[in-house]
């Protein structure tokens, strides 16, 4: 648990940068396309109309992409920020920094600057606090705004971080107010039993496809498929989370995921999507296929949006996991590492998220996309292997040693080099790996 005087240290920091807004009549705000940034996005979008602020809001896959600014403005960067210090430092205007991703280097601005970020104040990143609850906070700064609590959440479980820490306290405000629940039964998606068993990949149970392997089970468990999951009995919830269970360590799922699955169920009551799982799953597939606002918006509430936001989040979901069953069977192993080499894949973190967390989860696994000229890497592991290697760590060094760069968290980072390198990389994250794991 941690002291009084980093939480102190945490809300000065959030304090001094709704300080520095309340001098601006106007905001531009870059946030990142993943459900942890959109989530920050629609929070800040809510607060500031609240407070009756003009705002813009932009999404960016990562600070290589341009952004522009007028001179003496104010910009917010939510979810980034922190590990791009020569890129803020040149930055002509006041400047927010609402992100928790390990600090890099040292930031010299040129105006009036804020840096909130967890790590700065003694908290961790990777697990107490997303982007999405770093503004979460910051809008409680600007007003009454509780509301946001269920929005926090989404960020954060698109992060897969805990309810620990100040993700807890977020959580006790949701609780407190009404706009969470909490139930005992399966952290899953909601709607027809058939159809979530066989789209669901947090968690992933490897049903995809496989309809008659998905009624044997059922039949099984003695669960009708064509129920709703929402209207199952404790008797039978209790029935099907065994059965899961027991599929999902068959296929070498980490051991640490079952608490977060089974025996406590968060639901939104006020939200139009009421599953925390189903709405995260949303807002990410959103984000993955370039439709952020639209994933803003549901998050926002707005009816008119969620029939196809829910289209995006199954074409997706469908699309993720055929990748995956085709994906499976190429998988490489290293000393340390294994690592899949794919050509333009529609997503290289998804698929890595799943194949480490559910299926191969002792090693780090190291997933390379080939697309457009350029590798895009993803490296993901369990917080048990963290432990000891440092992801995050590991994607810079290599990266930087075959003039590339890469960063992140100790348990899911990524890193961008050129293709012509990927096997001297490869090379060199399997040597840091193997050394860490002494
Ligand atoms: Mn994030």
């Amino acid at each position: 648990m941690n002291s009084t005087s980093e939480v102190n240290i945490f809300l000065d920091q959030v304090k001094k940068a709704a300080n520095l807004l309340f001098k601006h009549d106007f905001v531009r705000i870059y946030t990142h396309h993943d459900a942890d940034g959109i989530a920050a996005g629609a929070i800040l979008t809510k607060s500031l109309l609240k407070s009756g602020k003009s705002f813009q809001v932009s999404f960016l896959k990562g600070l290589n992409e341009d952004f522009e600014y007028e001179k003496g403005e104010l910009v917010i960067f939510a979810d980034m920020g922190s590990a791009y210090p020569e890129k803020m430092s040149e930055i002509e205007a006041d400047l927010i920094i609402l992100d928790h991703h390990i600090p890099v280097g040292n930031i010299k601005p040129k105006r009036s600057f804020v840096h909130v970020n967890p790590h700065l104040a003694g908290f961790d990143g990777t697990y107490q606090i997303s982007a999405s609850g770093v503004a979460y906070y910051f809008a409680q700064e600007i007003g009454e705004n509780k509301d946001l609590s269920p929005i926090a959440i989404v960020g954060l479980l698109g992060d897969k971080q805990k309810f620990e820490s100040l993700n807890a306290q977020i959580l006790k405000d949701g609780k407190e107010r009404g706009f969470v629940e909490e139930s005992i039964g399966i952290n899953i998606a909601s709607g027809k039993i058939k159809k979530v068993l066989s789209l669901s990949i947090e968690p992933y149970l490897g049903f995809f496809g496989k309809e008659d392997e998905l009624n044997e089970f059922l039949k099984k468990v003695g669960i009708d498929g064509d129920k709703e999951l929402d209207d199952l009995s404790i008797e039978e919830i209790q029935r099907l989370a065994d059965a899961l269970a027991l599929r999902m360590l068959k296929m070498g799922a980490y051991e640490g995921i079952f608490e977060s699955v089974f025996g406590r169920k968060l639901v939104f009551p006020k939200m139009l999507i009421k599953s925390p799982v189903l709405l995260t799953d949303v807002v990410n597939a959103c984000g993955r296929a370039n439709a952020m606002s639209l994933g803003a918006s549901v998050l926002l509430n707005d009816k008119k949006s969620v029939d196809a936001a829910i289209k995006i989040y199954e074409d997706y979901m469908n699309q993720i996991l055929m990748e995956i069953e085709k994906r499976k069977s190429e998988i490489k192993e290293g000393f340390c590492i294994r690592y899949l080499i794919m050509d333009n894949a529609p997503s290289a973190s998804a698929i890595a998220t799943v194949l480490s967390r559910y299926l191969m989860s002792d090693k780090p696994l190291v997933v390379i996309n080939i697309k457009e000229g350029k590798a895009k890497i993803s490296a993901r592991t369990t917080e048990k292997v963290s432990q000891k290697v440092n992801l995050a760590e590991v994607m810079r060094v290599a990266a930087e040693k075959v003039g590339g760069s890469g960063g992140g968290h100790r348990v899911a980072a990524g890193a961008n080099i050129e293709p012509s390198k990927v096997e001297e990389f490869l090379k060199e994250v399997d040597r840091l790996c193997c050394a860490m794991l002494v």
